[in-house]
């Protein structure tokens, strides 16, 4: 993350670490944020996976979600670590454009549930489809991703920021390097200049608080580059995704 501040996972308990097991250096390589939202299940972005069935089979028993780990490499009392089961791509996922980001993951267990409830791992409450938020919501956005564009490392330490949403007849091309913007998108940015998503975060969560709570209203998922200028971060939108995600939910991921 570009910005923001040093947190503890407690302030964002939803928030996973993907990583994945490389066999050429033989160690869990970290690839992406992702967001808890129910017991065995995690949202991120489809950028983050590979979405045809080789690479599907080749990568799913390699993955790993850690939850609960302020410190990303730094093994924790309060952690928990699953394989992944199963992971759907959104069928509509465009590379080219990242229109549809989106990505469910079901962990493993032999038992039924998975994550346990803790203040460090806490699943985030979904929107309903027909919410929309005032434009300039303060929300909050976390990751364990670079700082800069072009570090050479992640962040060892979970981060969190806040961000404003944007209007959407805002974000557009112009502001986005001439990029493509779809209505499956949201725009996110600090007024100030001051935080925003990078590499890495990609996958986690964007959460506003809603009559008390909080609620995941983004997956983190591109920008032109980080910490520009009146430049927002993109994310996918969540409310166009609730029938999609119940859908596989409900099917018990069959
Ligand atoms: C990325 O490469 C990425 N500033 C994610 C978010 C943003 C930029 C890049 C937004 O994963």
């Amino acid at each position: 993350m570009w910005g923001g501040q040093q947190s503890d996972i407690t302030a964002q308990p939803w928030q996973a670490a993907i990583s994945y097991y490389s066999p050429r250096s033989r160690e869990q390589l970290f690839r992406c944020g992702g967001v808890l939202i129910d017991s065995c299940w995690l949202l991120s972005a489809a950028h983050c996976f590979p979405s045809d069935q080789d690479g599907i089979a080749h990568l799913t028993p390699l993955l790993q979600v850690t939850l609960g780990r302020t410190f990303r490499k730094e093994n924790s009392s309060s952690e928990q670590i699953f394989g992944v089961e199963k992971y759907w791509v959104h069928n509509n996922f465009n590379p080219e454009t990242y229109d549809n980001d989106i990505a469910i993951l079901k962990l493993k267990t032999d038992i039924g549930i998975c994550a346990i409830n803790s203040p460090e791992v806490l699943p985030i409450c979904l929107p309903e489809p027909s919410l929309v938020l005032p434009t300039w919501t303060e929300c909050e956005i976390s990751g364990y991703g670079k700082e800069k564009e072009f570090s050479a490392f992640y962040s060892e330490r979970v981060k969190r920021g806040h961000v404003r949403l944007w209007p959407q007849d805002r974000c557009v091309p112009g502001k986005l390097a001439g990029r493509t913007v779809t209505e499956n998108m949201l725009c996110a940015g600090d007024t100030r200049g001051h935080d925003d998503a990078c590499k890495g975060d990609s996958g986690g969560p964007l959460v506003c608080g809603q009559d008390g709570r909080m609620v995941l209203m983004g997956i983190i998922s591109w920008g032109d580059g980080c910490g520009k200028k009146d430049t927002p971060g993109v994310y996918t939108r969540v409310t166009k995704y609730i029938g999609w995600i119940s859908s596989i939910m409900a099917a018990g991921g069959n």
